[in-house]
């Protein structure tokens, strides 16, 4: 049997080049209580998959909330496996992206893929920088502000990293996605417009189906549309 010698690359390479969000960090303060487990590290690849949302078993609850104020910001932390291995393979270049959701109550919501999004953050490229690069560098740990005129109550907050070394075919874009409870305090009472994940995504996007190396074989394109809305702030 012939079989492609990028494909067994690849193959060997891939289960050790995946990540699971891990940690949540507010003030210092770090739990693991508040984010939805998932069964392994695994990417998602077709973007009209009920678990683009919260990933495969996102729609089980976990035990706490993390309290963050409006205005402030919030870490989440990546991992291969735990604290000692290292966020995602260098290879996995491309875009981090965080949405919201509000919710009646985070600790029984069982729907995610049927929640009202809204990005309030993301990264792309920046010269020869991918937000997965600077994600590296920071040890898993990704910042973001929550808006300060929300309104408060009980959200799931929603990061994403879409690794592109594979994307240059529609299906290839691996998707990396964690959810994790979250009440805000301290809001306002701003209604950011909305999108339903799945269904935010086109799988022909050209932030979501692009060759990334250019023709010196760099991962770093001229330019890159991150897919989805403009962040709300
Ligand atoms: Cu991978």
């Amino acid at each position: 049997m012939l079989v492609k010698a990028s494909t067994l690359l690849y193959l060997a390479g891939s289960a050790a080049a995946h990540c699971t969000l891990q940690y949540s960090i507010v003030n210092g303060q770090e739990t693991t209580s508040n984010i939805r487990r998932v069964p392994n590290n695994n990417p998602i690849q077709n973007v009209q998959s009920s678990t683009l949302a919260c990933n495969v078993n996102g729609e089980n609850p976990a035990g706490s909330i993390q309290q963050v104020q409006a205005g402030g910001s919030i870490t989440l932390e990546w991992h291969h496996e735990g604290r000692n291995t290292q966020a995602i393979d260098a290879s996995h270049k491309g875009p981090i992206l965080t949405y919201l959701a509000k919710v009646g109550s985070a600790t029984s919501e069982r729907n995610p893929a049927n929640l009202d999004w809204f990005k309030i953050a993301h990264t792309g490229l920046e010269g020869e920088n991918w937000a997965v690069d600077t994600l590296r560098a920071n040890n898993g740990k990704w910042t973001v502000q929550i808006p300060s005129s929300i309104a408060n109550g009980e959200y799931l907050i929603r990061q994403e990293i879409i690794a592109l070394h594979s994307a240059y075919a529609p299906g290839g874009a691996q998707f990396y996605v964690g959810c994790a409870q979250i009440s805000v305090t301290g809001g306002g009472s701003a209604s950011p417009p909305t999108v339903k994940i799945p269904g935010v995504y086109d799988a022909n996007h050209p932030g979501i189906t692009i060759s990334i190396y250019n023709s010196k074989g760099d991962p770093y394109p001229e330019s890159y549309e991150i897919p989805g809305p403009e962040p709300f702030q």
